[in-house]
């Protein structure tokens, strides 16, 4: 992994951990804490179920794997901040750290459906949204504030929201959010609360610090305070290369480009185009394992590149007929958000 913080710890899945395939091992995936990790004793540990519902629960761990079917999600999470490296490369973005395109991740989730919990519950009239909150406080926020964040109740009733407990088959690790975390696919990993411990229907979207204040897109001149931007919520397409990588020298003969497609939202990813003459022409690339509607989709293809200077362009388009913008310079903002220009790999065959 590439560390970009020891305490709290931050850090990134590697290209090459990347490259190995469509699911991305526990131990490679990226990690993106705000505060320390909470020690949870999984005996003790009650998750709360209140404000605009028929009935407030207080479930133990026990009780929701008892009380519910269990279910798994192949899902990738991706941050906000992924890629944001290259709108650094452009335009400085102080106390934000430099992800490259490894802040994002794939892997099969199993736990309880979140709708199945809110079901027991019952919304009451007036509930538009679901907000959670983790166990850790986090420095950035007023004192005490935890981490935490809403998505709306009817993405909420979604059978692939999840409170997950294991992670690519196992119980999840404390840095992902043991004993249990949400999962939302489709959406910014912001919303994925670790360490779940309240659920709260509410009326309005969440007005914690991470939802009112954080991962909001500003325009270029704003400037972050609260309500400030756009919120952020469904991912928006994206793309990257993980080979050849910026700078590669490489000899003459067939080059396999690969890299990664995610559409987001509840899009998928229709096509990925490479070119290797600056955007005049485009090839196809394959898609390689499907792995249902809430995963990225890895992708390759063969080019063939005479001596000298190469510049590869990769545009991915999803089942909306969006395309990546072709510009990063015209998608800096002063958080570094949603980077999903298309990507540039120059490299050199000699
Ligand atoms: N409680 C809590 N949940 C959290 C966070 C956090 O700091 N605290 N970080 C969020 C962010 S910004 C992302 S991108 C994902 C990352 O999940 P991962 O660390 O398991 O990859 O968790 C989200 N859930
Ligand atoms: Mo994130």
């Amino acid at each position: 992994m590439v560390v970009h913080e020891s305490e709290p710890f931050n850090a990134e899945t590697s290209v090459a951990a990347l490259g190995e395939g469509s699911m991305t091992p526990t131990d490679a995936f990226y990690v993106r804490d705000h505060g320390p990790v909470p020690e949870i004793d999984p005996h003790d540990w009650r998750l709360r179920v209140h404000g605009l519902v028929e009935r407030e629960l207080s479930l133990s761990l026990t009780a929701l794997r008892e009380a519910f079917r269990e279910r798994e999600v192949i899902a990738t999470l991706q941050c906000a901040g992924n890629r944001r490296a290259g709108l650094m490369a452009i335009h400085d973005i102080p106390g934000e750290s430099p992800w490259g395109p490894g802040a994002t991740g794939t892997a099969a989730w199993s736990g309880v459906a979140l709708a199945d919990v809110l079901d027991l519950a019952g919304a009451a009239p007036g509930a538009g949204h679901v907000g959670f909150e983790g166990a850790d406080p986090a420095a950035e926020a007023t004192a005490g504030e935890r981490f935490g964040g809403s998505i709306p109740l009817d993405k909420a009733r979604r059978p692939e929201v999840l409170l997950a407990w294991a992670m690519n088959g196992h119980p999840l690790p404390p840095v992902h959010g043991a004993p249990v975390r949400v999962v939302v696919p489709g959406y910014i990993g912001a919303r994925s609360i670790k360490w779940l411990e309240r659920i709260e229907l509410r009326a309005q979207p969440w007005t914690g610090y991470f939802q009112h204040v954080a991962y909001r897109l500003l325009p270029p001149e704003g400037e972050a305070g609260p309500g400030a931007g756009m919120p952020l919520g469904l991912v928006a397409l994206n793309s990257d290369v993980l080979a050849p990588v910026d700078g590669q020298v490489l000899t003459t003969g067939p080059v396999q480009v690969r890299g990664y497609a995610f559409a987001g939202g509840e899009r998928y990813v229709a096509r990925v185009d490479v070119s290797v003459d600056g955007g005049a022409t485009w090839s196809q690339a394959e898609l390689l394992d499907d792995l249902g509607p809430w995963a990225w989709r890895h992708w390759r293809t063969t080019v063939h590149l005479a001596p000298g200077s190469h510049e590869i362009i990769v545009r991915a388009w999803d089942s909306s007929a969006a395309t990546q913008p072709d510009d990063e310079a015209g998608m800096w903002n002063p958080k570094g958000y949603v980077n999903n220009a298309r990507p540039r790999v120059r490299i050199q065959v000699v």
